[in-house]
């Protein structure tokens, strides 16, 4: 196969970090150079930066490698998941969206008929039996959640195609990660945009997650920089092939909260648990990753007082336009 201009793929294109990298992609490689597919509404990709939309259910194999054949595609941001508080009301289904579309395009790679794979991981492959605090990137896997268990099972088959066939598939365990520009959704973390929202509508927010739960997290703009850096790494400089870890940022509810009233001093939150509260009391409270940054240089440029800020200005401007 003949490969001379980077054609790229995003798959859940429309979701929390496809939305944003689809922006950064299109404006390295040219907006004709990436596609989009997700199960949402053509309606819902207007205005995207990409070369074409399609809505699709990437369980579908042959829709999926007709359209990678069609495009002459290179590269698979393979974006597509269920998050883990939905993935633990639908095991089955999260099994299934979670790793076939990934086995497939592994599948594609060791082929040859696509280059380059980015897959997301998660800091949800930990649990018990190791420390809460800076985890180190080699350490027992034990997650207890579904969609633990469906990114540790991935992540060792990167592992495996990389090993065996040679794939370059590169991957990130994410933290929980805050954005302004889609909303996240289905996820643990996602009290930490949710909150932003509801400072600004209503000056107060009712936490799902209670004080004192600190969980790794991480400002869009600096995943994706990492996630980029990470794609561009020469591919001998990589020594983990099954998934870096990322530490970002780590904060409690209520440290987020007082970084809000800083700003907003007559914001309120109160805490109201739910079940999203055992899978995180499941996951670290912070990440060592000294890997990353000695393998390919990662860096973060918000702490979470800058992030916070961000948060705020934007959000509200895009909140008074819609
Ligand atoms: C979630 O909360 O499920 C995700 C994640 C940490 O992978 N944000």
């Amino acid at each position: 196969m003949e490969l001379q201009t980077e054609r790229i793929l995003i798959t859940g294109v429309l979701g929390q970090i496809g939305t944003e990298l689809s922006s950064k992609l299109a404006e390295m490689y040219g907006k004709e150079n990436v596609f989009g597919v997700s199960l949402e509404d053509p309606s819902r990709a207007e205005g995207a930066a990409l070369g074409l939309y399609q809505q699709m259910d990437v369980t579908n194999t042959q829709a999926l490698n007709s359209f990678i054949e069609e495009h002459k595609i290179t590269t698979v941001y393979h974006l597509a998941s269920l998050l883990s508080g939905t993935s633990e009301k639908n095991p089955l289904m999260a099994w299934k969206i979670n790793l076939d579309p990934l086995l497939n395009l592994l599948e594609l790679a060791k082929d040859k008929k696509i280059a380059k794979i980015f897959w997301p991981s998660s800091i949800a492959v930990f649990g018990r039996g190791i420390p809460k605090d800076n985890v180190e990137q080699e350490v027992p896997l034990n997650p207890s959640t579904v969609y633990g268990i469906s990114k540790l099972a991935g992540e060792k088959w990167c592992e495996y195609y990389h090993n065996k066939y040679g794939v370059d598939v590169r991957s990130i365990r994410y933290p929980g990660l805050i954005s302004w520009k889609a909303p996240a959704g289905g996820g643990t973390t996602d009290y930490a945009v949710e909150i932003f929202y509801k400072a600004i509508e209503d000056g107060k927010y009712t936490s799902f997650i209670k004080e004192g739960t600190a969980m790794p997290m991480l400002y869009m703009d600096d995943a994706i920089n990492a996630t980029l850096q990470l794609m561009a790494a020469p591919s001998e400089n990589l020594s983990v092939r099954t998934s870096y870890n990322l530490g970002g940022l780590s904060f409690t509810p209520e440290e987020l909260a007082a970084e809000i009233k800083n700003i907003m001093p007559e914001f309120e939150i109160t805490y109201e648990p739910d079940f999203r509260q055992a899978i995180a009391d499941s996951w670290p409270s912070s990440i060592d990753d000294s890997v990353a940054k000695k393998d390919w240089g990662l860096k973060y440029e918000f702490n979470i007082t800058a992030m916070t800020k961000d948060m705020l200005v934007n959000l509200k401007k895009k909140l008074a336009s819609a």
